[in-house]
């Protein structure tokens, strides 16, 4: 089995102004599908060429760098195609719920995912991700996630933002914090709330 890039399910404009056409196609057709091309190259002749993402994810520690580089950027990406959009959607139902338990308000959530992707150093990932029925916020680095064994905070992933300069460079420069405040103007709310529906049941 060999991964294959997921089409974008919206156009490259569809996030303007707030995410550049420009920096989504490259961001998608190059840098995404460079991830899953040294995957495939990682997995071929492998035991592992046979197993899901997730199974890589679970036991990355025993793989080769490049899968855990190349498979976490798959899995990342693919996650955050999912979870933009500019259906100008809100958190609702027990997702909407379990903000408001946990964090206190919508605005506290995006404040703290939006801190713990501003002070990541170098490049990484800001999470919310779903452990023991809670929702977390955490942080990783390169292309690691809260699914991997080697995570500090282990999780399902329900929502991901991407922090590598590649992702907001061309319009926002080295300007992280004004990207990480213009990228909740776009965020699919629905598949966010889908995915947490589906890690709490
Ligand atoms: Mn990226």
């Amino acid at each position: 089995m060999s991964h294959t890039l997921p089409a974008l399910q919206y156009a490259f404009d569809a996030l303007e102004p707030h995410i550049d056409a420009q920096t989504m196609q490259i961001h998608h057709d190059k840098h995404h599908q460079a991830y899953v091309d040294n995957l495939n190259k990682a997995l071929e002749g492998t035991d592992a060429a046979d197993k899901s993402l997730e199974e890589l994810m679970a036991n990355i520690s025993s793989y080769a760098p490049a899968v855990r580089n190349n498979g976490g950027g798959h899995y990342n990406h693919s996650l955050f195609w999912e979870v933009l959009s500019n259906n100008g959607s809100k958190p609702s139902g027990a997702l909407a719920q379990a903000i408001t338990d946990t964090f206190g308000s919508l605005e506290a959530l995006q404040e703290k995912m939006s801190t713990a992707g501003a002070t990541r150093f170098g490049s990484g990932w800001s999470w919310l991700s779903v452990a023991g029925g809670k929702l977390q916020v955490s942080s990783t680095a390169n292309q690691d996630n809260p699914l991997m064994d080697v995570a500090e905070v282990k999780g399902t992933p329900v929502l991901g933002i991407d922090v590598w300069e590649h992702a907001y460079y061309l319009k926002y420069q080295n300007k992280r914090p004004d990207y990480l405040k213009a990228i909740w103007n776009v965020i699919n709310w629905d598949a966010v709330g889908a995915r947490y529906d589906a890690a709490v049941k």
